[in-house]
């Protein structure tokens, strides 16, 4: 297969296609050298000295790991300077990151969990970036929070790198789903999934069993009739994975199918994701993928955000499967 890199994928997306323009594929670049690095630290592990914890708590409240913080602001420093953004904002920090003014300003906005999945990094279990691209709203001085409540149908890029075996990227401008493989001896990602196809039907679920006396009816009735298999209503066995990466468990189902489900329940009322860098990134790259995304009453991609950190409950993955599952939830409960 002819090898073509991000660089050659972005630029024929710019000259080709027209999807995206010059600063966006240089904006979407500079993210992707970000997390090369961040996967360069993480393959240290011990040996780099970046496991454990940081002694430091972020905005949720919850306790920082180091990689958390390293991987926060290697996302910082490299996209400050390159006068592409307005300004940027993380799950590491309460309110946005405004570009200093010694460097240009950009008409982009940037947001991401710079290290998802911290719970597994002192156990070498895979994790990753999520990042997510709105246009700053015209004119506005400051990006402040305001200017980041888009929804997420906005997005003009999305996509999340998965630190594991190999280190993937996951990319759509909104012009299909792309995975690339990063060469670590050439230092290029290298596409290795050109358009990336959701399968409709699935018999794979993901969802953390541990929550099970919290979930509301719908949820309930749902993973009941999979573990029904073959002589319940679904009339099919399904197996069960959960990594609690969330990348980990997106990208097993871009790349054979599956549901994931995060729903809201009795102990996270609001549900446990975030949606403006979480759930919104990973509903785009879904949904260009032919999948599907809600929070169990409407499309995530639709829901106007009210703040910055909100949290959202979600089902994504195979089509069929979303849609089953979101039915449910209108049907009561
Ligand atoms: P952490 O980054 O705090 O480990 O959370 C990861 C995550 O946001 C998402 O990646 C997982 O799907 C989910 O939370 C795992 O949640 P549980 O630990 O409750 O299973």
């Amino acid at each position: 297969m002819r090898r073509v890199t991000l660089t050659q994928y972005l630029l024929e997306q710019q000259r080709d296609a027209g999807t995206i323009p010059a600063d966006l594929r240089l904006l979407i670049e500079v993210v992707a050298r970000a997390c090369k690095v961040i996967s360069n630290a993480v393959s240290k592990g011990a040996l780099g000295g970046v496991l454990g914890g940081a002694g430091t708590d972020n905005v949720q409240g919850e306790a920082q790991k180091k990689l958390d913080v390293l991987s926060n602001e290697i996302l910082i420093e490299a996209n400050e300077w390159g006068g592409h953004l307005a300004a940027m904002a993380s799950e590491e920090m309460e309110g946005p990151h405004q570009i200093p003014h010694r460097y240009p300003r950009g008409e982009y906005l940037l947001l991401f969990d710079p290290l998802d999945g911290s719970s597994n990094i002192d156990v070498n279990v895979s994790i990753g970036t999520i990042f997510s691209v709105l246009r700053a709203p015209e004119g506005d001085a400051v990006a402040d929070e305001k200017a980041f409540l888009q929804p997420g149908r906005a997005q003009v890029a999305a996509g999340f790198a998965v630190y594991g075996p190999t280190t993937i990227l996951v990319l759509t401008v909104g012009n299909g789903t792309v995975g690339f493989t990063l060469d670590r001896e050439l230092g290029s990602f290298i596409m290795t999934a050109p358009d990336i196809r959701i399968p409709a039907d699935t018999a794979e679920f993901a969802i953390n069993m541990s929550n099970m006396r919290n979930w509301g009816e719908p949820v309930k009735r749902y993973i009941d009739e999979c573990l029904a298999g073959k002589a319940g209503p679904r009339g099919k066995d399904f197996n069960m994975r959960w990594v609690a990466s969330m990348v980990a468990d997106v990208y097993r189902i871009l790349s054979r199918g599956g549901v994931f489900m995060y729903p809201a329940d009795a102990k996270h009322k609001e549900g446990r994701l975030r949606l403006m860098y979480e759930a919104n990134p990973m509903a785009l790259v879904v949904e260009q993928a032919g999948g599907a995304a809600t929070n169990g009453r409407q499309r995530i991609l639709d829901i106007q955000p009210t703040t910055l950190h909100q949290r959202v409950g979600v089902i994504l993955g195979s089509k069929n499967e979303v849609e089953r599952a979101t039915s449910y939830h209108s049907a009561g409960g």
